[in-house]
């Protein structure tokens, strides 16, 4: 049985909902896992998956569970962290993920949207990476694939300014794939997940590992001596104490963190 994760069958479309309101939708290891295995343990007759917030959620998700970024020096955002991993379950899923998002998605989620294959949204929909205001240094992977999916300009914008920007500017810059309004966006995408269920599983399952394939935003090409510098530069600011410490403090007491100069 899952607490954060509520799913549902609607013919062969999965519909899956994150359901943790208390505490906005925050993708913690226990919601993230429950997620990997519903996804995991869905049957053959399941051609295509929407993803989306619980009726009645305000916030599609706030991102990352804060109260899980560890503070002891060690990097909140390695390869093998449930985050990272769920990020890979979801772009690998042999089906097509339609996320639906309505609300604000903070921090990693916008990369968890990403990770879909289309996002369709409605206009209260909002999208902000917030680690500059959380003092997170953020993965040169996940940049990276952000940058493989959005203009550099675009991913500048959402990173330097750590600003909520809206579902037009999203549409524009092609985070949103289709904005509905909020009236018709359910029944929309249910309408489109069963459009797609009628097309070929193989040739959608083929389309979507080429163009992840050709599409891949990999760090591996950066220079090792800027990769090293890259590396230390993340390192100063998850050590213990650091500007994550601070940030995650910030948060808790409900202010704005007060960051020092370089
Ligand atoms: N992790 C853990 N708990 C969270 C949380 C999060 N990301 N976001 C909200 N909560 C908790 C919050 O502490 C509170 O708990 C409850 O959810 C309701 O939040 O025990 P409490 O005090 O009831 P409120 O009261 O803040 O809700 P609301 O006024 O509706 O505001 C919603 C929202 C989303 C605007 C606000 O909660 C918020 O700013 N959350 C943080 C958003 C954020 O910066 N996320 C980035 C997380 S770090 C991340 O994802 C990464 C990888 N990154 O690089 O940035």
């Amino acid at each position: 049985m899952s607490d954060h994760i509520s799913f549902r069958r609607d013919g062969a479309i999965a519909i899956v909902e994150l359901n943790r309101p208390e505490k906005r939708n925050a993708l913690s290891e226990q919601l993230l896992g429950e997620l990997t295995e519903t996804l995991n343990r869905l049957d053959g007759g399941t051609r295509v998956v929407v993803l989306r917030a619980a009726p009645g959620s305000k916030v599609f998700s706030a991102g990352h569970d804060i109260d899980e970024l560890p503070l002891d020096g060690s990097d909140p955002l390695t390869d093998s962290s449930h985050f990272e991993r769920s990020l890979a379950v979801l772009r690998n899923f042999p089906l097509p993920i339609i996320a639906q998002v309505s609300g604000g998605v903070w921090g990693g989620a916008v990369e968890f949207v990403l990770s879909c294959d289309l996002v369709l949204a409605d206009p209260t929909a909002s999208f902000a990476v917030t680690p500059a205001k959380l003092g997170l240094p953020y993965n040169t992977a996940g940049i990276a694939f952000f940058l493989s999916r959005l203009p550099a300009a675009f991913v500048k914008e959402l990173f330097l300014t750590a600003q909520a920007l809206d579902a037009e500017t999203a549409l524009r810059h092609g985070l949103v794939s289709r904005l509905l309004p909020v009236s018709e966006l359910a029944r929309e995408t249910l309408e489109l997940a069963h459009w797609m269920a009628g097309l070929s599983p193989r040739a959608l399952h083929l389309f979507k590992r080429q163009i992840a394939v050709l599409s891949s935003g990999t760090s591996s090409g950066v220079d090792p001596k800027e990769r090293e510098t890259i590396e230390t530069l993340r390192g100063e600011m998850y050590a213990e104490g650091g500007e994550l410490s601070q940030g995650v403090a910030a948060f808790r007491n409900k202010r704005s963190a007060d960051f020092k100069p370089i």
